[in-house]
C-alpha cells in the first residue's frame, strides 16, 4: 500500500555566509537566518561559513566549497540552500547549476515572510512591488529555482496566482502597483496632516523585529495589537493616544521592525510605512536587552533611521524585556533618554511615561492665566492645542492653569494683560 502526502514538500535547507571581516559575527547572522527561514517555514539542516577575503562574484562561495555544499546536500538529505547576502542574478544562476537544487537567498525569505504577514491593502501592495522588482531581475534563474519544488519559499505573495515570469507583463503591473501605491500614500499623508493640525505631537515605536514594539503599545494602550514572538509580526502601521498626566496626550505609532540587510526593495516599497519615524516628533526606540547580538541590533536600527532620514530627533531607548535580563547592563550613548523596562510587565513604564510628558513639557509654555468670562473661545483654544490643567471659576473670571505650544501662546493671552 502507498501513501500520498499531499502536504507541501518540506523545504530542508543549508544556510551559507561568507565572513569577510575578523569581527564580523556571520555564525550570529546565520542564527538570525535559521530562525528567518523557521517563519517561511524551512528546516535548517546545516550551516557552512566561508572565510573569504570577498564574496565570490559569480558563484557567492568559492569552488571547493561549492562541493563541499554539494556533498552536505546529500548527506543531510537537503533540498535547497539560503544564502545571508543577496545574490546578483549570475550568482543565482551560476549557484543553481553547480548545486542543482533550490538556491535562495536572505532577500527571497524576508520578502516571503513579508508577503505572508501582509493584510491591509497598502502592505500587499508594498509587498508585491518588492517582490515583482526583486524578480524581474532573476527571471532565469529563479523559474528554474522555484520550479524545483513546486512551491515554497519565494512563490508565495498577494498578487499572483502563478508565479510571473515574463518580463514585459512584470513591468506593466510594476507601474500599476505604483500608481495605487501612490493613491494610498495620498490618503496617509492626509491623515499624517490631520494629526498635525490636532497639534498632538507623534511619537514613532521604532525596533529591531520582535524587541518588542507591538507589545508596548498594547501595554500602554490597550491597542490589540498581535504580538508574537515572530520575526515582522507587525507590517502596518498602527497609531494610538497615550494619555499622561495633566491632560497631555501624545500619538504613538507601532511600525515595522528593522533587521540586519533589510533589502533595498523592501526599503523602496515601504518607504510610506517606514517613513512613519521621520514623520514623528520623537523616536522611541524599543531594544530586546535580553538578545545576546542587542548591541549590533541597535547599530542596525541606526542605520536604518538615517538612510529613512528620520535623524535629529529626541531619542528615548527602551531597554526592554528586563524581566529576562540579568547583570551587566548594556547603555546607549545616543540615546537623549534611557529607560529600563519590561513591557511584558510593565516594570519601568511609569519611568518612561514621565520622560515622554517631561519631552512634551518642554516644547510647550506654561500660562496661569485669569480669563474673561467672555474670552471661554481661548480657553476652548488651549483645550484643543494645548493640555488644560485646571479651570476654576471665581467672581472675577475663570482662572485657568495649562500648557499650549508656544506658537499659540500669543493668541491666548487675556485682553486684561495685553
Ligand atoms: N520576556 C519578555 N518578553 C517580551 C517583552 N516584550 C515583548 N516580549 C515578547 O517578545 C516577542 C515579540 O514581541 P512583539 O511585541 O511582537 O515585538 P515587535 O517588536 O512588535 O516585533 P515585530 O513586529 O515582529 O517587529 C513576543 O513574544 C512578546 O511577548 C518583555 O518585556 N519581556
Ligand atoms: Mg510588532
Amino acid at each position: 500500500m502507498q501513501f500520498y502526502d499531499f502536504k507541501e514538500i518540506e523545504e530542508r535547507v543549508i544556510l551559507i555566509g561568507v565572513q569577510t571581516e575578523q569581527d564580523e559575527d556571520v555564525a550570529a547572522s546565520l542564527d538570525e537566518l535559521e530562525e528567518l527561514a523557521s517563519t517561511a517555514g524551512a528546516v535548517t539542516a546545516g550551516k557552512v561559513i566561508q572565510n573569504r577575503e570577498a564574496v565570490h562574484p559569480g558563484t557567492y562561495i568559492g569552488k571547493g566549497k561549492i562541493e563541499e555544499v554539494a556533498a552536505l546536500l546529500k548527506a543531510l538529505d537537503a533540498n535547497g540552500v539560503i544564502c545571508d547576502d543577496e545574490l546578483s542574478p549570475a550568482q543565482m544562476n551560476n549557484l543553481e547549476r553547480e548545486l542543482g537544487c533550490k538556491v535562495m537567498d536572505r532577500t527571497l525569505l524576508i520578502l516571503d515572510i513579508f508577503a505572508r504577514r501582509a493584510t491591509t491593502s497598502e502592505g500587499k501592495i508594498q509587498v508585491e512591488l518588492a517582490q515583482l522588482r526583486y524578480r524581474s531581475a532573476r527571471l532565469v534563474g529563479l523559474r528554474e529555482s522555484l520550479s524545483r519544488l513546486g512551491g515554497g519559499i519565494g512563490t508565495r505573495g498577494p498578487g499572483e496566482k502563478k508565479l510571473e515570469t515574463d518580463r514585459r507583463l512584470i513591468r506593466t503591473r510594476i507601474s500599476a502597483l505604483k500608481a495605487e501605491l501612490a493613491q494610498v500614500e495620498k490618503h496617509r499623508e492626509l491623515i499624517r496632516g490631520k494629526r498635525t493640525r490636532g497639534n498632538l505631537k507623534t511619537a514613532a515605536i521604532v525596533g529591531y523585529t520582535n524587541a518588542g514594539k507591538s507589545t508596548l503599545l498594547n501595554t500602554l494602550t490597550g491597542a490589540g495589537i498581535l504580538a508574537e514572538d515572530k520575526l515582522f509580526a507587525t507590517l502596518d502601521p498602527t497609531t494610538r493616544v497615550l494619555e499622561l498626566k495633566d491632560g497631555q496626550q501624545i500619538l504613538l505609532t507601532d511600525t515595522v521592525g528593522f533587521i540586519r540587510k533589510l533589502p533595498h526593495h523592501l526599503v523602496e516599497a515601504f518607504k510610506s510605512t517606514l517613513e512613519e519615524a521621520k514623520y514623528a516628533d520623537y523616536i522611541i526606540h524599543v531594544v530586546d536587552a535580553s538578545n545576546p547580538q542587542a548591541e549590533l541590533q541597535m547599530h542596525t536600527v541606526y542605520e536604518t533611521l538615517r538612510e529613512l532620514g528620520a535623524t535629529g530627533k529626541k531619542i528615548i531607548t527602551l531597554l526592554n524585556k528586563q524581566d529576562r535580563v540579568q547583570g551587566e547592563q548594556m547603555r546607549d550613548f545616543r540615546a537623549d533618554y534611557t529607560v529600563k523596562c519590561s513591557a511584558r510587565t510593565g516594570e519601568g513604564l511609569e519611568e518612561f511615561k514621565e520622560v515622554l510628558a517631561k519631552l512634551l513639557a518642554e516644547s510647550q509654555v506654561y500660562l496661569e492665566e485669569l480669563y474673561d468670562y467672555k474670552e471661554a473661545g481661548m480657553i476652548q483654544m488651549i483645550r484643543e492645542y494645548g493640555s488644560l490643567i485646571s479651570e476654576e471659576y471665581r467672581e472675577d473670571g475663570i482662572f485657568v492653569k495649562a500648557r499650549v505650544p508656544a506658537e499659540i501662546f500669543v493668541s491666548v493671552i487675556p485682553k486684561a494683560r495685553k
